[in-house]
């Protein structure tokens, strides 16, 4: 099983039960992390554990179960902070998950920030949770919409982005890694451009996480944003960071319990960060382990993690370039564990099909990112995606499932 002699594979396949199951008679071969990652025991019980020992709301009894529930909840945070190397708790905002952080950056910071004429700029790669929040918000305010196009290889074009940079960006909303093809975004070099023009910047950090370490602070990003489920967690949790600046300029996202100061029908305050943006009760067994998960990937390590993946990526990119008829869609020199393809002449979801009879999980589809298909011209791709608990074995199951494919349609 091993692919890296000091990578404790079995150990870390032993801690998700799930890996044991039986798919249709052939042992699971989970490869669709990109979509959603499996869950570690320590995850699975720990959503137990709080509702048999900790559970009750939070921020408002007295009582020892709710002060349980709080401290345990804001621990989480803090692990959050930490993960992400913010500079205060107050700037993590648990939110349900990408899709909602960047709708209340979109929504809140746009509704106070975005003039007629000023511009959003994003990039091809950007999955649809970060295009449509932001045309939604552009048609409200007046704002225009630039894309970043990127090449052949699905690299992002760091000088098609400057040209479209100047005084009337206000926000470049873009994708840490791409979900479709894999292409790591240099992100550093995109902040510091739009910096220079003043512009607010926001990373999708949503296929990035599960990956690379990521701090916020040395990136100096202003909005980060990423989902429990792609990072081993529950789903229905993620996080947003925001620079404590900025949040507080912000007007609240959504109006309830929880997110007030003091309320009467001629005026209401608003709480202090982060819950000035947590309206009502929030998810909070989904909370308390996501502050699990994020302790089981520090447990194994970012350098440790990032070499197992990066070798099998390279173990079935290599195989699969060896096969002529396959096309790889997304060839960027710096890649996190995805890999998009398409079999000649055979429709990706049949790909999908077949390889789930052979217990293979890949996603197949337009992934949520069709401005991606369209600039490659194809209207799917079949995509494996890789985790921490993967295997060479199982690359070649896949690849094994890929030939049986080529010779049903042959
Ligand atoms: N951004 C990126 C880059 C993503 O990959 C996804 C989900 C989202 C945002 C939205 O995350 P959510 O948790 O709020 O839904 N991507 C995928 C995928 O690639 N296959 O299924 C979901």
């Amino acid at each position: 099983m091993s692919t890296n002699g000091a990578y404790p594979i079995d150990r870390i396949r032993a801690d998700f039960p799930i890996l044991s199951e039986q798919v249709r008679g052939k042992p699971l071969v989970y490869l669709d992390n990109g979509a959603s990652a499996q869950k570690p025991s320590a995850v699975i019980e720990q959503i137990s554990r709080t509702y048999e020992t900790e559970y009750a709301n939070v921020h408002r009894g007295v009582h020892y179960m709710s002060q349980m529930a709080t401290d345990a909840m804001e621990a989480a945070r803090v692990k959050a902070q930490e993960f992400l190397n913010a500079a205060d708790e107050k700037e993590v905002i648990f939110v349900r998950g990408a899709t909602e952080g960047i709708n209340l950056v979109a929504s809140s910071w746009g509704r106070a920030n975005l003039k007629p004429g000023d511009e959003i700029i994003l990039s091809v790669l950007e999955h649809h949770s970060n295009i449509v929040p932001w045309q939604m918000i552009a048609e409200q305010t007046g704002a225009i919409i630039k894309v970043v196009p990127i090449d052949d290889a699905g690299e992002f074009l760091v000088d098609e982005y400057e040209k479209l940079l100047s005084p009337r960006t206000k926000m470049v909303a873009v994708t840490h890694v791409s979900n479709a093809l894999g292409t790591v975004v240099p992100v550093k070099e995109v902040i510091r451009l739009a910096k220079a023009q003043g512009s607010a910047v926001l990373l999708d950090g949503c296929q990035a996480v599960p990956h690379i370490p990521v701090d916020v602070q040395a990136l100096d990003v202003d909005f980060y944003v990423f989902s429990g489920h792609k990072l081993y967690g529950p789903s229905g949790i993620g996080v947003l960071y925001g620079k404590q600046a900025l949040l507080e300029a912000m007007p609240p996202y959504q109006g309830g319990g929880e997110m007030i100061d003091r309320v009467t029908f001629e005026k209401t305050t608003y709480a202090e960060l982060p819950f000035k943006f947590e309206a009502g009760t929030p998810h909070i067994a989904g909370i308390i382990a996501l502050g699990t998960a994020i302790d089981y990937l520090n447990g194994i390590g970012f350098d440790a993690i990032a070499a197992h993946e990066h070798d099998l990526l390279t173990y079935a990119t290599d195989q699969l370039s060896a096969m002529n008829t396959i096309d790889i869609v997304g060839t960027a020199a710096d890649k996190a564990a995805i890999l998009s393809f398409n079999i000649k002449d055979v429709h990706p979801h049949d790909v999908g099909t077949i390889l789930d009879h052979d217990g293979i999980a890949v996603r197949t589809g337009h992934h949520c990112a069709q401005p991606v298909m369209d600039r490659f011209d194809v209207a799917a791709t079949v995509r494996a995606s890789f985790g921490l608990y993967n295997t060479r074995d199982e690359v070649d199951v896949l690849v094994s499932g890929i030939k049986r494919v080529q010779e049903m349609f042959a």
